[in-house]
C-alpha cells in the first residue's frame, strides 16, 4: 500500500544496474528521484544499505530495496510488467537470466577493464567468441514471444532488461550490432515508446 512517499533510485552516474528500474518507473508513469552519487558519497552510505551495494530503491512505503534483479521483479509485480501465467513467468526469468550471464560474465569484465590494451583485447575476444551466441539466443526468444515483445503481448521486465543491455552493446560493439536486424528493431521500438523516449532525452548522458 502506497503511503505517498517519493520513490528514490540511488546509483552511480551511469545506466548500469539501475537503468531497468528507472525505465520501469518511467513507463509506469511513477515520478522518482534519480539520485546519482560519487564514490566518496558511496563510501559514507555503503554500510547503511541492505546488501552494501548499489542500486538501492526507496519505495513509496519508505522501504529500501536492494539487488537489481530482485528490485526489477518487485517493480514488475507492482506495475503490471510481469505475467500471471507460470510459463510466461518462466520465460521472463529465462530472458532476464540470459542477460545477467552476458552482463556479469562477458560485458563487465571487458568494458570496465582499466588497462586500455588489455581492454581492447578483451573487447575483441568477447565480440569474436561470445556475442553471436547471445544474439542468436535473444533472436530465438524474441521470435518465440512472437508479438514484438520477448514474452506475451505487452511490455514486461524482460523487454526492459534486454533493452538496457542493448543500449550499451550498440555503442560498444557496432560490428555485431549491424548484423542483428530483429534485435536492432526491437531496441528501436522500445526506445520509441513515448515515455521512454522522453526519459532517454532528459536523462544524464553517460557511456555505460
Ligand atoms: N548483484 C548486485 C550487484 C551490485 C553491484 O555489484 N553493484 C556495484 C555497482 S554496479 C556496486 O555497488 N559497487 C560498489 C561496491 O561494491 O562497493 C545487483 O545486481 O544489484
Amino acid at each position: 500500500m502506497s503511503t505517498g512517499k517519493p520513490w528514490k533510485i540511488t546509483y552511480f552516474n551511469g545506466r548500469g544496474r539501475a537503468e531497468s528500474s528507472r525505465i520501469i518507473l518511467t513507463e509506469a508513469g511513477v515520478p522518482f528521484e534519480d539520485i546519482r552519487i560519487n564514490s566518496e558519497e558511496w563510501g559514507a552510505l555503503k554500510e547503511s544499505t541492505p546488501t552494501h551495494t548499489l542500486p538501492i530503491v526507496e519505495t513509496d512505503e519508505g522501504l529500501v530495496l536492494s539487488q537489481s534483479a530482485a528490485i526489477i521483479r518487485y517493480l514488475g509485480k507492482r506495475f503490471g510488467m510481469r505475467s500471471d501465467d507460470p510459463m510466461e513467468e518462466y520465460r521472463i526469468d529465462l530472458v532476464m537470466n540470459i542477460m545477467d550471464d552476458l552482463v556479469d560474465k562477458k560485458l563487465i569484465p571487458a568494458l570496465f577493464e582499466k588497462d586500455p590494451t588489455v581492454k581492447a583485447e578483451k573487447m575483441k575476444t568477447v565480440e569474436a567468441n561470445d556475442l553471436e551466441g547471445f544474439m542468436k539466443l535473444l533472436t530465438r526468444e524474441l521470435n518465440e514471444g512472437g508479438h514484438g515483445f520477448f514474452v506475451g503481448e505487452k511490455l514486461t521486465i524482460a523487454d526492459v532488461k534486454v533493452f538496457t543491455v542493448l543500449e550499451t552493446m550498440e555503442t560498444a560493439f557496432p560490428e555485431t550490432w549491424a548484423k542483428w536486424k530483429d534485435i536492432r528493431e526491437f531496441k528501436e521500438r522500445i526506445a520509441a515508446r513515448p515515455k521512454i523516449a522522453e526519459w532517454i532525452e532528459k536523462r544524464p548522458k553517460t557511456w555505460w
